[in-house]
């Protein structure tokens, strides 16, 4: 155990009455909830990347929280204390997974191999520490996007051996991720996007981009790795234009190069805002297109206009995401990941803690109010309700491979058909889902 976190003790269940800062006043993990507990519900992983790498800096001013980890003469050294740090989180919060980029871990060597080598050395400390905690790993991914050779983007760049690169770099990555018993990977398409169309053929990018996943379907088979490979869609920063825009957009391209059946999304709240959806439009999209892989749990400022990855912290709006991945039969392979960082004023060591407590407690509280709304089922009847005139046997014709415009076109003659309106009564589905959250 490292001294990181002083004389803070494991956070415990204390119940909704509790008014202490670090305990669980909802996220009860035994507790079960629609036949399972909440921890096989909720899925719970720490990202490594903002909580252990991010020190604060921002376009105008330095780091507010270097960590002792940070700089220090020996690099490697520090991943490791850093990977110590990391696992002592991981047991104060008792969640059950974490997840991390290839770079969050280890320092970038002079050679790729070399790189490969410090990331292979610490996911071995991590395979230790695993076996010790119980913890597991929730995904792992290539960070395609920070150095400056991806600045034109990684499969999608116009210089061949950037691709290459890549390639060789997320094998790595895929490989690491297999001896950890990950549960998926993902890609992130961090810089696969264009600045300016003038400079740019979309054309072969796709196609690029199209063929990079299929050879990383092709060796995911060829390891045995048994994860789910997951794209995160976002539509803008750190480019103007990024190919996995949304939910519906990642679809279109998982239909072209054929991978529908092979890839599905992890879907990230903030990226749906950004993209101008809500998170449970792009849940309901990936539900309806039978992509939904997982999910990074980080809300966005409404106002900002960029990715501000905050801790989740409001209930009703979860609730009714959460609604919808029960909807879908909740997570297989996938969980709630937590891609949230600390503001830049929170720099306390406890300050992690609070904003992970907080986050959990609020998807904890989120799925007790989505479970209430299923088990009532009132939402879900009046939907069934609103739809009931297509179970009729002439609705359901129309359907069918039999029919045609001009047998559809002469029976609303014969039968004089002239449809009035309905009310979809919003408001009263508004209070309805008011009543649980
Ligand atoms: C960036 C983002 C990434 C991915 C992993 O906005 O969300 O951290 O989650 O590369
Ligand atoms: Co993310």
């Amino acid at each position: 155990m490292s001294d990181f976190f002083g004389d803070i003790k494991p956070v415990i269940y204390e119940g909704p009455e509790s008014s202490n800062p670090l305990a669980y006043r909802y996220y009860d993990p035994k507790r079960v909830v629609m036949g399972k507990t909440m921890e096989e519900h909720l899925r719970f992983a720490v990202c490594y990347w903002h909580t252990f790498c991010w020190d604060g800096v921002d376009p105008f001013g330095q780091s507010t929280m270097p960590r002792p980890w940070d700089k220090p003469a020996d690099a490697m050294a520090g991943a490791r204390l850093k990977a110590e740090v990391a696992f002592d989180m991981f047991s104060l919060l008792g969640v059950p997974y974490f997840s991390f980029h290839d770079r969050d871990i280890a320092p970038e060597g002079a050679t790729l191999a070399e790189s490969n080598r410090n990331v292979q050395e610490i996911t071995d400390l991590f395979a230790e520490k695993m076996q010790e905690t119980g913890v597991g790993l929730l995904w792992g991914t290539a960070n395609l996007f920070s150095n400056k050779r991806f600045m034109a983007g990684a499969s999608t760049n116009p210089d061949p051996d950037v691709f290459a690169y890549s390639a060789a770099q997320v094998k790595n990555a895929m490989d690491v991720t297999h001896k950890l018993n990950g549960q998926n990977y993902v890609l992130w398409g961090g810089r696969e996007g264009y600045e300016t169309l003038l400079n740019t053929d979309t054309k072969r990018e796709l196609d690029h981009m199209g063929r990079f996943l299929n050879l990383v379907v092709e060796y995911k088979h060829k390891i045995g790795f048994e994860g789910a490979i997951l794209i995160e869609p976002k539509p803008q920063e750190p480019t103007k234009h990024q190919y996995d825009f949304d939910v519906s957009t990642v679809y279109g391209f998982l239909k072209k190069y054929g991978l529908e059946n092979e890839v599905k999304v992890n879907i990230e709240v903030g990226h749906a805002v950004l993209a101008g959806h809500s998170f449970e439009h792009e849940i309901a999209m990936a539900n309806t297109l039978g992509i939904f892989g997982s999910i990074d749990g980080n809300r966005n400022d409404y106002q900002s206009g960029w990715d501000t990855d905050q801790f989740p912290n409001n209930v009703p709006e979860m609730a009714v995401a959460m609604y919808y991945i029960l909807q879908g039969g909740g997570f297989t392979t996938g969980g709630m990941n937590f891609d949230s960082k600390l503001r830049r004023q929170s720099t306390d060591p406890a300050d992690l803690l609070y904003g992970h407590v907080g986050g959990m407690d609020t998807c904890a509280r989120a799925l007790l109010a989505a479970a209430k709304m299923h088990e009532e089922g009132s939402l879900q009847s009046q939907v069934n309700q609103r739809y009931a005139g297509w179970d009729s046997e002439v609705a359901q014709a129309m359907l069918s491979e039999d029919a045609s415009l001009e047998s559809i076109a002469a029976r609303v003659e014969r039968e004089g058909i002239d449809p009035q309106p309905q009310s979809g009564r919003q408001e009263y589905y508004e209070n309805l889902v008011n009543r649980f959250v």
